[in-house]
């Protein structure tokens, strides 16, 4: 485990320097575009989508310099579609990464166009990505498009803007959820297996794992949210029952809602164990990614 922690770090470091590397900032007239995208994508992210792409890409002994770039468009799809869901027209939150929110440091037009930006620039760095075939740039692009927009994760969050106040069944949070979240992360892994040139069966493993993950990863973000503001604040309101929405707490309650994390990660752990190599950086990634904040 210290082995592989020290090896996380390493990838870590490159995937910040690499994110560093690709968002110097331009002395043009428009350079507080360029500082923006660098205000909401160099603060401190946990980078786990890219650190996901690396550990898949790794398991079929790819070096990382054919992953860093594709791993870094995920974080500007993941950091646009932050800025977007923290505007006033969205959650309006003044906090991200335990700073002002974009929208908060520049005009909410300008946060506006930052993540209009960062979602552009991601399918350029794509088409141009080092080491790899015109088709798995194409890929690449594909997949991504595919996690972010209509059917992936702008769908889920229309689903979700459209739920407040509505009582959703757990089949209706769950469809959402795996759009809204789960599809990026199932992008993350895929990108590895495309990177790599995995066989279709790798390449359905890590299908089936990312949509897992991500699930997991909604389902424990609405424990945190209950855990956090019961610590806050003395009993469990958390901020989506504030906003009157249907959450896996609200509908299983925060015992069930644990166990189906559980549940999912140790479905992940045994799927794990069928892909070729060793997973043993895929599980620190989700041990990290997982421990209670
Ligand atoms: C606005 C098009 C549009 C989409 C918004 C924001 C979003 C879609 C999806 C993320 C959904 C969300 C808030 C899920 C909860 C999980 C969560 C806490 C996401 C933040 O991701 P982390 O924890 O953040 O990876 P860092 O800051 O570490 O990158």
């Amino acid at each position: 485990m210290q082995t592989e922690l020290l090896a996380l770090r390493n990838d870590l470091e490159e995937v910040n320097a690499t994110l560093e590397h690709l968002l110097q900032t331009k002395e043009l007239e428009h350079v507080h575009l360029y500082e923006a995208a660098r205000y909401a994508v160099l603060g401190p992210g946990k980078r786990i989508r890219p650190l996901l792409c690396l550990a898949a890409t790794q398991l079929f002994g790819i070096p990382n310099s054919h992953a860093l770039v594709p791993a870094s468009a995920l974080e500007l799809i993941h950091c646009y579609s932050l800025i977007h869901d923290d505007l006033p027209a969205m959650d309006n939150d003044d906090y991200r990464r335990g700073r002002p929110t974009l929208h908060k440091v520049y005009p909410e037009g300008h946060a506006i166009l930052t993540g209009d930006y960062l979602l552009t620039y991601a399918f350029e760095l794509l088409s141009n990505a080092p080491h790899l075939s015109a088709e798995k740039r194409i890929n690449l692009v594909r997949i991504l498009a595919e996690a972010a927009g209509g059917e992936g994760m702008v769908g889920g969050q229309v689903r979700d803007v459209s739920s407040e106040g509505k009582n959703l069944k757990l089949n209706d949070l769950e469809e959402l959820h795996l759009r809204k979240t789960g599809r990026m992360f199932q992008a993350a892994l895929l990108f590895g297996a495309v990177i790599s040139d995995a066989n279709e069966t790798n390449y359905q493993l890590l299908k089936e794992i990312g949509e897992k993950i991500g699930l997991a990863f909604q389902i424990h973000d609405d424990v945190i949210d209950v855990i956090n503001s019961a610590q806050k604040h003395g009993y469990s309101v958390s901020s989506d029952q504030t906003n009157n929405k249907t959450t896996y707490v609200t509908l299983l309650g925060l015992d069930e809602a644990r166990t189906a994390v559980d549940t999912l990660l140790q479905e992940t752990k045994t799927l794990f164990e069928k892909l070729p190599a060793n997973q043993e950086k895929l599980k620190t990634i989700l041990h990290r990614a997982f421990s209670i904040k």
